[in-house]
């Protein structure tokens, strides 16, 4: 395995999603964490409160209420200005109060964020965790986390990240843009227990996504098993996709990229480059679009492209909506039907890195679909949710993506299946984005693509 990291490449012009390994240089940060001001003014808040409240009982805090000696009083006598003490200090009291409590307005306001159509704080969970990938949630409030160098991490409720990794993972190959990537529980995980993970896998011929499964009992997951394998497996370090999302009818959908080999994306007896769709066991489904058809790989179900790292079933129609990574612009929202070429690398948005020179043959071409959505430029679309939750009324039914490149989160506002309008919001507040899921509680939760990321949820304000 070490061999053949050291044999790998990533020429320039795979560089496609942004999504590099590592931020290079120093990050600088005046991020304030929500939790830490809402303590910190919860007890400023406490300390002001009291004193109000001991005012008129004639109760004195001793860094609130300055004592009055016999001596001084004895000293003031005669003077103006200190013949009424107790008033004197009432008044600079309540100057103090006032004051603390305008810092503490202020400090609130600058914690809400302002969308077009609701307020929102965000809020810290866990720091500490090492280029987080994916978030699932546990039906009794812990969540599970990713880190693509190859860990699956537990967080506790309250976002207490557990120190001991689970085991019992498949072999993963940390590589490039690969590594542990994706995690989802089966829709009867409260009786089965299935995890399922994406992953970068070492073999033959190099490096290639993957897909396993096992039960999580505890700190371990048991009778782990490689469901499905992405054939063949190369060198490259860039573009593994991969989310998986499972159906109303139980299918699960594997998003992959082309492995930086654009043509790939066009060659249906090779996974690269397409969305592909298995039974919970890994199987095939006998209803996949090209399980008749000789030379072709019958896990795929659409094909023409890129790199999708975010992928979702519409909230209503249980229709798989999906993003990929275009070149330089291009970047592509789509709704994946079976059998579909969705053109890349023969059509597309996007230009050459650098170059701005043509790909393939153009925007459009007939037996080959258009995007529903795209973007110039790149967004470098990681992670993505519908909202249909109870918490934030104003964005139900809104699409959010999260952006490496713009260290954004993206709300689309959707109407019969069609985007009608774009808000960016957190713009350079928290970092490249790199998951972004609606939790069971309504919450929107977000994971932070850093050697130090972060798991934060938005919650409503007002
Ligand atoms: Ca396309």
């Amino acid at each position: 395995m070490s061999s053949f990291a050291s044999n790998s490449f990533e020429h320039p012009s795979q560089r496609g999603d942004h999504d590099r390994q590592s931020i290079n240089g120093p990050v600088i940060s005046v991020y304030l964490h929500p939790p830490t001001l809402l303590e910190a003014a919860e007890k400023i808040s406490a300390a002001a409160t009291l004193s109000a409240i001991a005012q008129p009982f004639g109760w004195s805090f001793p860094r609130m209420a300055p004592v009055v000696s016999d001596r001084e009083a004895e000293q003031n006598r005669g003077s103006k200005a200190h013949r009424y003490p107790d008033v004197k200090i009432a008044f600079s009291r309540l100057f103090v109060i006032l004051l603390l409590h305008t810092a503490i307005g202020l400090a609130w306001a600058a914690d809400i964020q302002n969308s077009e159509v609701q307020a929102f704080r965000v809020q810290t969970l866990t720091e500490g965790l090492e280029h987080p990938w994916s978030v699932a949630f546990l039906p009794d409030g812990r969540f599970l986390v990713t880190e693509r160098p190859g860990r699956l991490r537990i967080v506790e409720a309250d976002g207490t990240l557990i120190e001991q990794t689970v085991d019992g993972l498949p072999p993963i190959q940390p590589h490039g843009q690969g590594g542990l990537l994706d995690v989802a529980l089966h829709p009867q995980f409260a009786n089965n227990g299935w995890v399922y993970l994406s992953f970068a896998e070492a073999g033959p011929g190099g490096v290639g996504t993957a897909v396993a499964r096992g039960r999580l009992d505890g700190m371990t997951l048991r009778d782990t098993a490689v469901l499905f394998r992405l054939q063949p497996k190369s060198s490259a370090g860039v573009h593994f996709g991969s989310r998986l999302v499972f159906d109303r009818a139980g299918h699960l959908f594997v998003t992959l990229g082309d492995r930086g080999e654009r043509m790939r994306a066009q060659d249906l007896g090779d996974h690269a480059g397409s969305v592909i769709r298995l039974n919970d066991d890994g199987s095939v489904p006998a209803d996949n679009p090209f399980v008749d058809r000789a030379d072709t790989r019958p896990e795929i179900y659409s094909f023409g492209h890129r790199n999708i790292q975010g992928a979702t079933l519409h909230p209503k129609s249980g229709q798989l909506w999906t993003h990929e990574h275009g070149p330089q612009g291009g970047d592509e929202i789509n709704l994946p039907q079976p059998g579909v070429n969705y053109g890349w690398p023969v059509i597309t948005y996007g230009v050459n890195y650098g170059i701005g020179t043509q790909i393939g043959e153009g925007t459009h071409k007939p037996g080959m679909a258009q995007p529903l959505y795209y973007w110039v430029p790149s967004i470098a679309p990681s992670g993505m949710a519908f909202y249909s939750g109870d918490r934030f009324p104003a964005w139900q039914g809104d699409l959010f993506v999260g952006s490496l490149k713009f260290r954004l989160l993206v709300r689309l506002v959707i109407e019969n299946d069609r985007v009608v309008h774009e808000e960016r919001l957190l713009e350079d507040e928290l970092g490249r984005i790199r998951d972004v899921r609606t939790g069971p509680d309504g919450l929107i939760y977000l994971l932070t693509d850093e050697d130090d990321g972060r798991l934060v949820r938005l919650t409503p304000a007002g």
